[in-house]
């Protein structure tokens, strides 16, 4: 696509603006926007072993998470994308240019991801719980429906637990590096409360051919006071 073109389509973008008002209309923002920044990692590469090893969290978080932010900074260079948060941005996705929505569906998936995995064990907070009651019947069920997702998604991509713009959690999973957020077809429009990554990248040294086994394990190292307060967020809107 031709520059200037690109950046047109981004003010066009610029003037839509969501309407607010029902619950999860659109995702929550940050309230002080300062700039897209490479996370800090919450714990050491070690932190989340035996269930996701020491190397696999090194490369995934210095080599591919790094890659994506690096790659999307230079898709975004000069336009008015680098001071616009990611869930604007997602907004309208279908706008822009591919590099745009692979690699910050990468920069974004993966914060989300680190920040919902802790490697101290937690309860499942209150509001959560009785949420995941209501829209899955049972924590089991629940589990058991991610699960599934998560292993039979079809080559590499994302399981989510999100929040639908009827209130409800549901669950879904998303090709490459899409998320919920984003106005693309065939994707489910949600706000992000759990994130799982199945590309092969993320298991493939420990795990190898064995998917199963990594999504068995992820349930050990869930952040729940995170996915809770993404839920009390979402829900506030
Ligand atoms: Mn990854």
């Amino acid at each position: 696509m031709e520059r200037r073109k690109f950046i047109t389509m981004l003010g066009t973008a610029a003037l839509t603006v969501p309407v607010m008002g029902t619950i999860a209309s659109c995702a929550p923002v940050p309230e002080k926007f300062e700039g897209h920044k490479f996370p800090e990692l919450g714990y050491d590469f070690n932190a989340l072993e035996p269930y996701i090893d020491a190397l696999t969290m090194e490369l995934h978080y210095t080599k591919h998470h790094k890659g994506y932010f690096n790659n999307f900074l230079t898709a975004t260079d000069g336009t008015e994308l680098l001071e616009t948060p990611m869930e604007k941005i997602f907004e309208n996705i279908n706008q822009y240019p591919a590099a745009v929505r692979n690699n910050g569906g990468g920069y974004y998936n993966h914060a989300l991801f680190w920040e919902n995995m802790t490697p101290s064990r937690q309860e499942i907070p209150a509001l959560l719980k009785q949420s995941i009651e209501k829209d899955f019947k049972s924590l089991d069920t629940f589990k058991e429906q991610f699960s599934t997702s998560a292993k039979t998604h079809f080559g590499s991509g994302w399981a989510w637990l999100a929040l639908g713009r009827d209130g409800k959690l549901f669950i879904t999973s998303t090709a490459n590096q899409d998320n919920p957020l984003m106005n693309i077809s065939g994707v489910n429009y949600g706000v992000p409360l759990l994130a799982l990554d199945v590309w092969e990248h993320a298991y493939y040294l420990k795990y190898q051919n064995k998917r199963a086994d990594y999504v068995d394990n992820f349930w050990n190292v869930i952040n729940w006071e995170t996915v809770n307060n993404r839920l009390t967020k979402a829900k506030n809107l």
